[in-house]
């Protein structure tokens, strides 16, 4: 086996959609493991940090203000290539082409012109998901 670590972000539009319970549930059904989990609200300091990568891009001042909006919920999570295995639970970032069956496909709606409502956040390698844990989950 293949034991990693992931972190989930349920994000604002889940969290006020009451949909966390929902993707937890579709989370632990597919066997991974709820190993920590944080509700809190995100400033801007987190989200600069968590969305380096994407600094300067179009989409990256609404992503940020959007993150903002309202609690989030953090998750860390440990499967079996969960990194890989959540990232197909979730589906393709627009919710408008993620297939039926994933988080996105089923819940998601699209894109506004401003927000990037998508529900999750999910780290996208093993280098992405032990800096993004270090970030959420500063205490270990
Ligand atoms: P993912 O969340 O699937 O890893 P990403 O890391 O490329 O996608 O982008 C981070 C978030 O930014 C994504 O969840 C939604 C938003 N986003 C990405 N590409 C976008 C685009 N072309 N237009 C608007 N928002 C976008
Ligand atoms: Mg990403």
């Amino acid at each position: 086996t293949d034991i990693e670590e992931t972190l989930v972000i349920v994000k604002p539009d889940g969290v006020a959609r009451g949909l966390t319970g929902e993707i937890l549930r579709r989370i632990e059904a597919k066997g991974y493991q709820l190993v920590d989990i944080r509700l809190l609200q995100a400033d801007r300091e987190l989200l600069a940090a968590h969305y380096e990568e994407h600094e300067g891009k179009p989409f990256y001042e609404p992503l940020v203000e959007f993150m903002q909006s309202g609690p989030v919920v953090a998750m860390r999570v440990a499967g079996n290539r969960v990194i890989e295995g959540f990232r197909a639970l979730a589906g393709t970032t627009d919710p408008t082409s993620a297939a039926p069956g994933t988080i996105r496909g089923d819940l998601g709606r699209d894109w506004g012109l401003k927000v990037q409502q998508n529900l999750v956040h999910g780290s996208d390698s093993p280098e992405s998901a032990a800096r993004e844990l270090g970030l959420w989950f500063p205490r270990g």
